[in-house]
């Protein structure tokens, strides 16, 4: 029996790490989890993989580390000796970004080369396949439509400059040393475990509370912005692939097709049976439902100090070389999202009928 893979995946409690680590133990790796300290537990995305390390042939472990401590981030290298490092790891919300952006350039910029680093200080440039998360945001102000691989780079955020140098640094470290390393080019992908502030989540959230009377309003930024939505299960696929191929490359994974975040508003509300009436326009824009009741409404403090107003990716190279088809469609991911909300939502209401306070989050 030939040894199994090793994978190291960094950012392992988010969407992304989550389906991701699920896949990999699917194909069964052995799966190292890096998980930063935090005061609550956090690992209820991957809480259905976890295995008691006491028990024969586990393969999954989780490591405490963090993005912006090179120290622990070469010890878990060098413990784990993997043979794929999967770099999800990140800041990842591009408001916030503007808000903490040191702290999102230490962790998305300089952590990326903190782990190159880790590679070439433990030798192992020769063993070691890297995969990193990049970004359609590096097309923020966009130069051309669709945008695919060769689309010149425009960030608009925090953010996104700290992905750009990731970007680049995976790239000039491929090109000086040969390590095996691409970047991942992926357009926004969304799940029911997406991040409650992400906008398609909070949608599908609010709206699946606004229908069973547990929210009485859902404020939004930008409406007008159009992203390329696609389905984190299906983009993980993806990660995985693009290290298994013989040359390392950078490649762009998108649906190629496109939708406004108004879009996805009036989708989630007809799978809901709910119907919106739009009235007015820019800042006092106002959804109201059948009954006369205001229940979509803009707050400027979601808009950005600048916006990336659509994005719209050409998936061409991953399709032909990669064998990239998106399986799930705009109406199948929406119609999913607002399944599992409407299940958390009912699941809220019982909990306030019998007299306890539901979970609830602010933003
Ligand atoms: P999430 O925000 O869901 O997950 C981010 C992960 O990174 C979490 O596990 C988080 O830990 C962890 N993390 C954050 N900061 C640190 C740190 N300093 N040290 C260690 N771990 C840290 O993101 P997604 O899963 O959606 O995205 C995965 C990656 O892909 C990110 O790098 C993102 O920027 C990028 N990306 C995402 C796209 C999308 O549409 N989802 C599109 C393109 C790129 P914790 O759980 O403790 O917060
Ligand atoms: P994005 O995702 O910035 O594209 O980054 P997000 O869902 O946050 O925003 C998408 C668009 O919706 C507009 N918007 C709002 N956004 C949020 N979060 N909340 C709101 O209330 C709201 N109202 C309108 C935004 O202005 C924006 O135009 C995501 C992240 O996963 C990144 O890590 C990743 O790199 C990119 O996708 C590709």
């Amino acid at each position: 029996m030939s040894k199994p893979k090793v994978a190291l995946i960094t950012g392992v409690t988010g969407q992304d790490g989550a389906y991701l680590a699920e896949l990999l133990l699917s194909k069964g790796y052995i799966v190292h989890g890096l998980k930063r300290r935090t005061s609550l537990f956090n690992t209820d995305r991957i809480d259905h993989l976890y295995q008691d390390r006491h028990e024969e042939s586990v393969r999954f472990f989780l490591h405490h580390g963090d993005m912006t401590d090179s120290s622990s981030l070469i010890r878990i290298i060098q413990q784990t000796q993997p043979d794929e490092i999967y770099n999800l790891a990140a800041q990842s919300h591009v408001a916030v970004s503007f808000e903490e952006p040191e702290y999102t350039a230490n962790s998305d910029a300089l952590g990326v080369l903190r782990i190159l680093e880790a590679i070439r200080i433990l030798g192992l440039e020769k063993k070691t396949r890297f995969y990193q998360a990049s970004t359609s945001e590096l097309y923020g102000l966009v130069q051309e439509i669709p945008q695919k691989e060769t689309t010149p780079f425009y960030p608009r955020s925090p953010y996104a400059v700290a992905k750009l140098y990731g970007y680049w640094i995976v790239v000039n470290y491929r090109e000086a040393y040969g390590i095996y390393a691409c970047n991942g080019i992926l357009f926004n992908h969304e799940s029911p475990i997406r991040g409650e502030t992400f906008v398609t989540r909070k949608i599908t959230r609010a709206l699946a509370r606004i229908k069973l009377g547990l929210q009485d309003c859902l404020f939004l930024g930008n409406m007008d912005a159009k992203r390329d939505w696609g389905h984190a299960k299906d983009y993980v696929e993806m990660q995985w692939l693009m290290l298994q191929q013989e040359k390392p490359e950078d490649f762009v994974i998108a649906t190629g097709v496109q939708y406004s975040v108004r879009d996805f508003v009036n989708a989630a509300a007809q799978e809901l049976g709910m119907q919106i009436r739009w009235e007015g326009s820019g800042v006092d824009e106002k959804g109201y439902d059948a009954h006369g009741k205001c229940i979509v409404a803009v707050d400027p403090a979601y808009f950005r100090p600048t916006e990336v107003e659509t994005l719209l990716g050409d998936p061409s190279k991953a399709k032909e070389k990669l064998g990239w088809t998106p399986r799930t469609s705009f109406a199948e991911l929406v119609a999913e999202m607002v399944r599992e909300d409407l299940k958390s939502a009912e699941r809220d209401e019982l909990v306030k009928k019998h007299g306890f306070k539901a979970m609830d989050y602010h933003e």
